[in-house]
């Protein structure tokens, strides 16, 4: 899959506003009750990362998960991402 350009990556950012452009990749922080709740919301997206097949890196910080996506194979940012945030985002 193509990487995004920079044209691209602005206007995908618009339809997932939680999450950030770090570098090539985007980022949303996720905060819950405590860490079991951290945990739990972890279960799930890896549900939803093994169905798309595209994994996000996991920080877990106690009650905070910050997801970061990019595409690996092709270093940088695509659709892949912005679809999988899409689907983490109907999550919360
Ligand atoms: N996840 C992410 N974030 N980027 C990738 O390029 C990627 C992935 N590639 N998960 C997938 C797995 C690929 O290696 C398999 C074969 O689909």
């Amino acid at each position: 899959m193509d990487k995004l350009n920079d044209t691209m990556i602005q206007q995908s950012l618009e339809s997932v506003a939680e999450w950030s452009l770090s570098g090539e990749a985007i980022q949303r922080t996720f905060t819950h009750d405590d860490f079991l709740g951290s945990m739990g919301f972890v279960q799930a997206v890896a549900e939803l990362a093994e169905s798309a097949q595209h994994h996000p890196d996991i920080l877990i910080r106690w009650n905070k998960v910050t997801l970061t996506l990019s595409t690996h194979d092709a270093g940088g940012l695509t659709e892949r991402d912005f679809l999988l945030a899409k689907s983490i985002d109907r999550l919360v």
